[in-house]
């Protein structure tokens, strides 16, 4: 994008400083996303700009309106709860949370979480088990936010039997004939279509309760303090509203389980790592006090399906002709398609030993 053209989008946003530069950050699928630095009087000032994809958030005031009660609910308390940092949303000249600009694109301003470290990939089990503390941190501060209800920015966001329709509904269409090309994929899918509905109806028969969660856990939504390892702050909010625990216990595993990047192409380098697992599991159970049996008694299961549920998501939107996530080489999405079902096939290789460490985690932890 023009520098101008960003310069006149930031002019509608109360900013301190003048424009130094904006440059595209990060590697979202769905937002653009932009670092921004001014020049102050006090020296350089870090901003976050970013245009909100209204293809996938239809109502961006909405998704907005969450965010900013999230966030005014967190901040309130951060005095309890050392350490943690949190996002802050920078209002235009007019006092609004964001701006819809004469092109119908949406756009909002953050304050710029200095100083602390991103990972796309990871392999230190001290991370990971960070990484679900401060998930976990997060789901216990929004947990009593006052009514009303959150909107559900995006419906039926986690609902798998939705997804698998979905992409059933693509295979018959074929729109960009991709089918004959994903046929393994596809058998991959229906072979498990039994399992589909598995937690939905565990919820739907009142086992497992509904919560507030983040639903968008991958690893690069956290940020960690360099100094002491921990995870300070969540970011990417737009996602958050009324979901299952195990929805975000489950994203989790899939971005910090595997090594390899979400698009790695050499599927022997994909694998389960039952040590990142088990840091997954303690460091969640160590924070995440609120679970009642079945949830935990589920983890292992969240694990298994969040890589198929974003898996089914990849290969649909491969079938539908690459519109949904961003994608920067033909065939993206199936590559990142098959990394997730390989993830898939080394999970159902090793049930046992997941089971067995969240019993361990759970008695350890006082929870059995
Ligand atoms: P997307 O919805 O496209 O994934 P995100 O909101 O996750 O976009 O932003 C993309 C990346 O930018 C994040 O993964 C994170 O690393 C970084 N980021 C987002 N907001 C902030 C912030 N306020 N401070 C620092 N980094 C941020
Ligand atoms: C998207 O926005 P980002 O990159 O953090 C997607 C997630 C997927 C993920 C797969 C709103 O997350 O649901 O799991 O890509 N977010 C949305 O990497 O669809
Ligand atoms: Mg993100």
């Amino acid at each position: 994008m023009q520098q101008n053209a960003i310069e006149d989008i930031l002019n509608y946003f109360a900013l301190e400083g003048s424009l130094k530069s904006a440059t595209p950050y990060g590697n979202g699928h769905i937002n653009d996303t932009y670092k921004v630095v001014t020049e102050t009087a006090d020296g350089e000032r870090n901003y976050i700009l970013q245009r909100i994809n209204h293809a996938v958030f239809r109502k961006p005031r909405l998704v907005m309106e969450n965010i900013e009660r999230c966030l005014a609910h967190v901040s309130a308390k951060l005095d309890q709860f050392p350490g943690v940092r949190t996002m802050n949303v920078v209002q235009t000249k007019e006092g609004r949370n964001c701006v819809r600009t004469f092109d119908g694109k949406w756009w909002r301003v953050y304050d710029f979480l200095d100083g602390l470290d991103s990972y796309d990939e990871v392999s230190d089990p001290d991370i990971v088990f960070e990484a679900a503390r401060g998930f976990a941190q997060f789901q216990n501060m929004v947990a009593d936010l006052p009514l009303p209800r959150l909107h559900e920015t995006i419906p039926y966001f986690h609902h798998t039997p939705m997804r698998y329709a979905t992409l059933e509904e693509a295979i018959y269409m074929d729109v960009r004939t991709r089918v004959h090309e994903v046929g393994a994929e596809i058998d991959f899918v229906r072979s498990r279509k039994h399992l589909v509905a598995h937690l939905l109806n565990r919820f739907l028969n009142g086992q497992i309760p509904e919560r507030i969660t983040h639903n968008d856990t991958k690893i690069n939504n956290a940020l960690f303090d360099p100094k002491t390892k921990q995870c300070v702050a969540v970011v990417d909010l737009d996602t958050v509203m009324p979901g299952l625990a195990l929805y975000d216990f489950g994203d989790m595993c899939r971005t910090t389980c595997n090594p390899a990047p979400e698009d790695e192409q050499d599927l022997m380098k994909v694998k389960f790592d039952l040590r990142m697992f088990e840091a997954a599991v303690t460091g969640y159970l160590d924070t995440a006090h609120f679970l009642v049996p079945a949830e935990i008694e589920e983890l292992p299961f969240s694990a298994w399906l969040l890589p198929f549920m974003v898996g089914i998501r990849f290969l649909t939107d491969y079938i539908q002709g690459d519109v949904y996530f961003k994608t920067h080489y033909p065939k993206q999405n199936l590559d990142r398609c098959r990394t997730q079902f390989r993830m898939v096939e080394l999970i159902e290789g090793c049930k046992e030993e997941m089971q067995a460490i969240v019993q361990r985690s759970a008695k350890a932890t006082g929870r059995y």
